[in-house]
């Protein structure tokens, strides 16, 4: 983005973040913090509890994720950091989007029917989901939201929500964009099931703040077999990795020994693995000297809800006024 824009993105408090998140969410989160764009960062515990949850699991993984972003660089004087159950407007503006939101466009979200598969009764909250995320976004009047592939239905879903807002009540919502990475949008697969992106509430993920011998446990037991077409997904997911957390010229290696089907796959986990415990050696040591002081998270958490509500405030106020709400 050339000029500097408001930017929203969060990621949910349903467990620690992986790499995943990372490379798909807080990495470009970081360029857009240093590039000097008005940024709102938020952790999303509001969606967190769409999916099943322990009241005990959630709080500690609020706390988590709020380490997380902090130690990865998240800075509370450059970005707005909040936790979104703070900023009550977010649950208001969500109420009134599920009004004018026609059922049929939340039915037909991926991610919603990918959720409910596997659940014995499906919540509500699941189903509305997109319209809290297009609250989240149109609260600050954002113009660009950074996620990773699989939320980009979402941010299309907070556009269209926006155009019926304006169309029905007059010119309120800039219509947010999706914003990608130069080299396109970021699919992190899971380990074991490659074909699968890798999820904190689906199998074990490769986590930010793993410790060496975990990674390397993890990686050990990664699938890379052929399947029926001759298509390697695990292979091409632990190459894709390697070009993030590894030099060029290890990727090209490795490429090279690939393409003159020589790679051994121990090789190249073990690589791995060296290159992502090194790639968060010091993000694991500031976060848990973070996680000892959770009087100082809580405090910079109530600055930044306190920053996010004053803009929450104003928004909510000219929303009732344009939609005869007292
Ligand atoms: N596998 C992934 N590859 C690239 N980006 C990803 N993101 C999530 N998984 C991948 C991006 O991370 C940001 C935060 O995600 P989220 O917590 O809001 O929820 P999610 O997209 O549903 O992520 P998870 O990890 O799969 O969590 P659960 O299992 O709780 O739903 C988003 O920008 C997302 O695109």
């Amino acid at each position: 983005m050339n000029k500097p824009e408001i930017v929203v993105s969060g990621a949910r408090a349903s467990g620690k973040l992986h790499i995943g998140n990372y490379l798909g969410a807080l990495k470009q989160w970081l360029q857009l913090q240093s590039d000097g764009h008005t940024c709102y960062f938020f952790i999303a515990d509001l969606h967190g509890i769409t999916t099943p949850f322990e009241p005990k699991e959630l709080h500690q993984n609020t706390l988590d994720v709020a380490a997380t972003y902090l130690a990865a660089g998240i800075d509370p004087n450059k970005s707005v950091f909040f936790l979104q159950n703070h900023v009550l407007e977010h649950a208001t503006l969500a109420w009134i989007f599920n009004c004018i939101t026609p059922l049929g466009e939340l039915e037909r979200m991926t991610q919603f029917k990918d959720k409910s598969q596997n659940q014995e009764s499906i919540n509500a909250g699941l189903l509305t989901y997109p319209t809290l995320m297009a609250a989240d976004i149109l609260m600050y009047k954002a113009a660009a939201v950074p996620v990773g592939e699989d939320q980009v239905q979402h941010v299309e879903l907070a556009r269209v929500v926006a155009r019926k807002f304006n169309s029905r009540f007059g010119q309120t919502f800039p219509e947010p964009k999706h914003l990608m990475r130069d080299e396109g949008l970021v699919r992190i697969k899971s380990l074991s099931e490659p074909t699968k992106k890798m999820s904190k509430t689906g199998d074990e993920a490769l986590l930010m703040d793993d410790e060496p011998e975990e990674i390397m446990r993890k990686l050990k037991k990664a699938v890379t077999g052929s399947d029926a077409s001759g298509q390697n997904p695990g292979a091409e997911n632990l190459l894709f990795l390697l070009s993030h957390f590894g030099t060029k010229q290890q990727t090209d290696h490795f490429l090279n020994l690939q393409k003159a089907g020589q790679l051994k796959y121990s090789d190249l986990k073990e690589a791995l693995a060296q290159d992502i415990s090194d790639y968060f050696a010091e993000f694991r040591e500031k976060k848990k000297e973070l996680l000892a002081k959770p009087k100082f998270l809580a405090e910079v958490l109530g600055d930044g809800a306190a920053k996010a509500r004053k803009v929450a405030q104003a928004t909510l106020l000219e929303v009732k006024q344009k939609t005869g709400l007292l």
